[in-house]
């Protein structure tokens, strides 16, 4: 177990870590300090060879993430308020780009800042009291971590559109419908279905997983001709590993591959 002042960072199995904000007192809101202790954790998991699957989630039976911390944001200069806002999409940036997946399981309120959290991650399980939202027009500013832009690209356009200039949230099954959520379960089950996930992706080849991430993380923004020219590039960059060795080997002995 790592321990931040904000955070708490265990490994939750073999190969699995759990990242949980720890604010509870305040629905786990993201001041300066939990930034950087996010940023720290992150190291802590880069850093780790055997990881193969971080979770992120939230104190508490309440709360994943309700934001961006108000108070500390409220006396804000507005270059004060950019500086927030690059250091959070910086670290925001960085679940998308870790070579490992990364889940979010949302088991309660998930707004401004927390819904952009949840976004960056590479897809979410929610809890089924879960809420959504970017209510940042209410506060009178605009999404400050990523959300105009994340929100869209996973909703669609009209979607984010209506939630973006209106606040509404959507509850775990509207989530499900709009393709937000993977998955709603009952909250006492989340970390365990989290942790089912994790162990699935764990026994597969962790190259083949990191580059597939990668694929879809970096293509999405490509047009289709380049995105597949990587495909391309990383499917023949497999065949220089040793897991495709023992994955096509295994396949043949009628066993299982040991990664
Ligand atoms: N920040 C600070 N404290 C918060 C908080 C937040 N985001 N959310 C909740 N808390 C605190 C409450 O003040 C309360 O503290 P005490 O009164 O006990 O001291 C405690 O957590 C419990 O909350 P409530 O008593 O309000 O609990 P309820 O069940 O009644 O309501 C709620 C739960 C989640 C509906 C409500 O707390 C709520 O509406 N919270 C605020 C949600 C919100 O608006 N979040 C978005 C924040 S804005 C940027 C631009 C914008 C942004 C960032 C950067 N740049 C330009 C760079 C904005 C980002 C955001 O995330």
């Amino acid at each position: 177990m790592h321990s931040f002042e904000n955070i708490l960072l265990e490994k939750a199995a073999a190969n699995v870590y759990c990242l949980t904000v720890n604010r509870p007192k305040v629905l786990n809101a993201l001041n300066q300090a939990t930034l950087q202790d996010l940023a720290a954790a992150l190291d802590v998991v880069a850093s780790d060879q055997d990881a193969r699957v971080l979770l992120v989630t939230g104190s508490g039976e309440k709360s994943f993430v309700a934001g961006a911390d108000i108070s500390q944001m409220q006396g804000l200069t507005p270059l004060q308020a950019k500086r927030f806002g690059e250091q959070a999409l910086a670290i925001f940036r960085r679940f998308e780009t870790l070579d490992i997946p990364v889940i979010a399981l949302v088991n309660g309120f998930a707004l401004g800042g927390g819904c952009e959290l949840a976004m960056s991650c590479d897809f979410i399980f929610a809890a089924d009291n879960a809420k959504f939202g970017q209510p940042e027009v209410s506060l009178g500013v605009t999404p400050g971590f990523g959300g105009t832009q994340r929100l869209p690209r996973l909703v669609g356009r009209a979607m984010a559109m209506e939630m973006l200039v209106s606040g509404r949230m959507l509850d775990a099954n509207e989530a499900l419908q709009r393709g937000l959520v993977n998955h709603v379960y009952p909250q006492a089950e989340l970390m365990e279905q989290g942790l089912k996930m994790a162990a699935k992706i764990a026994k597969n080849g962790p190259t083949a997983v990191k580059f597939s991430k990668e694929l879809v993380q970096r293509g999405q923004d490509l047009d289709l001709e380049n995105a597949c020219a990587m495909e391309s590039d990383l499917f023949g960059l497999c065949f220089a590993t040793e897991e495709q060795s023992e994955g096509m080997q295994a396949f043949l002995e009628k066993r299982k591959a040991n990664f």
